[in-house]
């Protein structure tokens, strides 16, 4: 499947509006959303910021909204690169430390759906104004690509 300009533009223009708001919550719902917490109790302990966190409120544990924000920013450079290539190649280096890490925390392929599903909630309702079947199709399309690229290299990092 083409990913179009007009596609591209979706994904920027409602990333761009999102970042206007409130990241930090924004980053918080996302995570919050995954909802991976009741169908997998277990999955709680893939993340090391919900095991040491302890007392401190996770609002203010810094590796979730850098993390979070930077899965908003990869679909957006994923976007860009489908428009541009037709295909999504993440910085070598990033990719490999991406499938690392994926790994070493337990994430399976099933996962994936769960965050997608995550990530596209929480753009409907951030931006509820802009929120169309389009606009949520290439976002769609956006993350897949992205997180075949991820799913490949845990492959080759397991
Ligand atoms: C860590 C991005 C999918 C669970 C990270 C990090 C990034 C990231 C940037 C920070 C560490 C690093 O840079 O190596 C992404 C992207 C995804 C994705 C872009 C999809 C396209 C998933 C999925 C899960 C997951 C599906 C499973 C629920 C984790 C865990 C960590 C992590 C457990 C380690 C957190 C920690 O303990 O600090 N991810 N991720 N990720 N991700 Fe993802
Ligand atoms: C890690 N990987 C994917 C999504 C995330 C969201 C919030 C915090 C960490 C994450």
């Amino acid at each position: 499947m083409g990913f179009s300009e007009a596609q591209e533009q979706l994904v920027v223009s409602s990333w761009k509006a999102m970042k206007k708001q409130d990241t930090e919550s924004i980053a918080l719902k996302f995570f919050f959303r995954f909802g991976i917490f009741e169908i997998a109790p277990g999955a709680k302990q893939m993340f090391s910021f919900l095991r040491d966190a302890g007392d401190a409120p996770l609002e203010n544990h810094p590796k979730l909204k850098t993390h979070a924000v930077a899965v908003f920013v990869m679909a957006c450079e994923s976007a860009t690169q489908l428009r541009n290539t037709g295909d999504v190649k993440v910085r070598e280096a990033t990719l490999k430390r991406l499938g690392a890490t994926h790994v070493k925390a337990g994430v399976a392929d099933a996962h994936f759906e769960v965050v997608k599903t995550a990530l596209l909630d929480t753009i409907r309702d951030a931006v509820p104004d802009m929120w169309t079947p389009e606009m949520k199709a290439a976002w769609e399309e956006a993350y897949d690509q992205l997180a075949a690229a991820i799913k490949e290299e845990m492959k080759k990092a397991a």
